[in-house]
């Protein structure tokens, strides 16, 4: 009897104590924020997560992430293990952009919140993300057709262009190739001769670059890359093909990460288009808001730049990723 008596005062202490916690103690719940990362395919997604994991900690935010490597099936899964341990926001890359309504609309019934980084979703009930913030490819693709146009102003004949491709159905591959298209069709000297898929990889990009080389050999101009890493694998490829990147091939590229930069000061790559991966403390900020029951915009747009070579040097200090 004596050992019950001594329990239940225990337990009416330790009720009493937490009824007594300051609402701020009991209310600074950490956030839990589910993240489904696509892979690690390249520079760019290394730097996304990287500003994704570094911002969590900073925000105090408590990250379950899960890396799919590339695969659609592998984020679908992570998703519905975010719902199952209910945690309070979901954020994440879609792979491609078609494929995810289901889970989204468990994610919905479970009344999670869901925000897209980086890459956009194809769907038809836009209730289904509260928030897509990335970047404008099509205007990306537009940058890439502009700059090339401009360089090519003067030199007589046909510029024709082989194009390496993201991953297929991905937002970014879809619109970089669509914005691209859209500038040079005003100048039917601009042909695409070749394009495929290498996938945002250097090794795919180096191995279809082979083939276009084997294929159209000198009567390549112009390498449109829809990644730098695609652009550098292509880079050692018209190397060992003894030909020079960058003077006997002009390579346009997309995302200003580091590789290119230094690519650029070798001379090899004539140009990449930003597309900035440091969205951790905007996805951050936004989780913040969304918790505090603030409305959050459909599109954040982050903003972004183009680096020709002949700024290379002096930019490559001051770059973040
Ligand atoms: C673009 C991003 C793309 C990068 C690639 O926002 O989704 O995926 O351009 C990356 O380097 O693999």
């Amino acid at each position: 009897m004596k050992f019950q008596r001594r329990t239940l005062l225990a337990s009416a202490a330790a009720l009493a104590f937490a009824a007594a916690l300051p609402m701020s103690a009991m209310a600074q719940k950490k956030i839990v924020l589910g993240f489904s990362q696509i892979g690690a395919e390249s520079e760019w997604r290394t730097a996304n997560t990287e500003s994704i994991k570094s911002a969590s900690k900073e925000a105090g935010i408590e990250l379950k992430f899960a890396d799919a490597q590339q695969k659609q099936e592998n984020q679908i899964k992570a998703i519905r293990s975010f719902i199952a341990q209910k945690v309070d926001v979901i954020a994440f890359s879609p792979v491609v952009e078609t494929g995810f309504e289901q889970v989204l609309r468990e994610a919905k019934a479970a009344k999670i919140p869901v925000i897209l980084t980086d890459r956009a979703v194809n769907v038809k009930d836009d209730s289904l993300y509260v928030t897509f913030m990335g970047s404008d490819f099509i205007e990306e693709g537009k940058r890439a057709g502009n700059w090339l146009v401009e360089k090519m102003k003067g030199t007589p004949g046909d510029v024709n262009i082989v194009e390496l491709q993201g991953t297929v159905g991905s937002a970014p591959a879809i619109d970089r190739k669509k914005g691209f298209e859209e500038v040079i069709k005003a100048d039917p000297r601009f042909k695409i001769i070749r394009s495929q898929t290498g996938d945002f990889t250097r090794a795919k990009g180096k191995e279809v670059m082979e083939a276009f080389l084997k294929a159209e050999g000198k009567k390549i101009n112009v390498l449109y890359a829809h990644n730098d890493d695609m652009a550098i694998g292509a880079i050692q490829a018209i190397e060992e093909a003894g030909m020079k990147p960058g003077k006997d091939i002009i390579i346009v590229s997309i995302d200003a990460v580091k590789g290119a930069f230094e690519a650029m000061m070798a001379g090899k790559l004539n140009v990449t288009v930003e597309c900035s991966p440091l969205l951790g403390p905007q996805l951050m900020q936004a989780v913040k808001d969304l918790k505090a029951g603030k409305a959050l915009p459909k599109r954040i747009v982050t903003q972004e730049s183009i680096f020709p070579m002949e700024v290379a040097a002096a930019e490559f200090p001051k770059r973040k990723y």
